[in-house]
């Protein structure tokens, strides 16, 4: 393999190395080294180890080694584990759906906006529902944004208003036609019980409902949401862990710029 993932020649370093059959890497190509740690429900001693060996070989790890393990509680036992994986996977097989844009820096976001929508965009975030978590959706909109990126609110051609949490839809639509939005932005955090799906299925079944879902660009967001299942649910794109405000910016004005001007 040459190029993209590996710069340099994956030859020239490991002979053994087959795409087509990937396991983890301990210290040595394909010795499937894994470590993991869980907490039985079950008295601290040997019995607990032996049934963590147990359920390590059900897992498909060979040779299962339990390297460190405490009382946590009365009739808890957490466990910290080895063992070599006996699956492989077919990584050249992989597709990953991906959100279709060039990621920029801020300066080039606003130099895009400036030159080709030549006006500020406008867009108004949340946490919708139920989900009391902001920490996902601040560290997209804050001005002073998160891990190095600047949020949203801190780019000079974007208009933006953080709503906060806990917003229920029909609020949250009453303000983007307020402000004529171009985008909305949903985070969605607590997965349980698929309250996500839910919430992100009722925010686009109201915008069809009152003929808004195609006037605005609707991108949601979260630590378990990817952008295969926001496109399954309606949603034009969608951000999961690891990324900032410089990706679904950067994605808006070249979206915007697409619709406006073809
Ligand atoms: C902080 C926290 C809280 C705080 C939230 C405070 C606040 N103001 O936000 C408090 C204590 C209130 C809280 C409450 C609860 N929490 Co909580 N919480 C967390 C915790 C520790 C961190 C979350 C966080 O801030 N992450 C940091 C941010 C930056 O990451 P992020 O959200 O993933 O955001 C990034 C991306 O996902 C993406 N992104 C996120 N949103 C968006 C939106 C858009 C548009 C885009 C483009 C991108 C994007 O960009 C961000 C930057 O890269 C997590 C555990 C963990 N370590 O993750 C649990 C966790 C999320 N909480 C959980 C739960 C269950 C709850 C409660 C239900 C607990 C309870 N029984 O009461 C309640 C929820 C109540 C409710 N109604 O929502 C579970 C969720 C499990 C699940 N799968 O559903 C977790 C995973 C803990 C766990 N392991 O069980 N929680």
């Amino acid at each position: 393999m040459s190029g993209g993932l590996y710069s340099m020649d994956q030859k020239d370093f490991d002979q053994t190395l087959d795409l087509t059959r990937v396991k983890p890497y301990g210290d040595t190509m394909n010795d499937g080294k894994i470590q993991l740690s869980f907490t039985l429900p079950v008295p601290c001693g040997d019995e607990a180890v032996e049934a963590a060996k147990q359920l390590l070989k059900k897992m498909g790890l060979d040779n299962p080694q339990v390297v460190y393990f405490k009382e946590l509680t009365e009739g808890f036992t957490f466990v910290n584990c080895y063992g070599s994986c006996t699956h492989t996977v077919d990584f050249t097989s992989i597709h990953v759906p991906k959100v279709e844009s060039t990621v920029w820096s801020m300066q080039e976001t606003d130099d895009f906006i400036r030159e080709h929508i030549g006006r500020h965009i406008v867009v108004v975030g949340a946490s919708t529902g139920t989900d009391a978590h902001t920490v996902g959706i601040d560290a997209i909109m804050n001005m002073k944004g998160y891990a190095g990126h600047y949020g949203i609110e801190r780019y000079e051609y974007f208009d933006a208003l953080n709503m906060g949490s806990q917003i229920p839809n029909e609020e949250f639509i009453a303000k983007a036609v307020e402000l004529n939005a171009d985008a909305l932005l949903v985070s969605q955090t607590v997965t349980q019980k698929d309250v996500h799906i839910q919430n992100l299925t009722e925010l686009i079944e109201m915008l069809e409902a009152e003929g808004l879902r195609d006037k605005m660009i609707v991108v949601c967001g979260g630590p378990r949401i990817t952008h295969e299942l926001a496109k399954e649910l309606g949603y034009d794109a969608g951000f999961g862990a690891n990324s900032y405000a410089d990706d679904v910016a950067s994605y808006i004005a070249q979206e915007l710029d697409r619709r406006l001007n073809g």
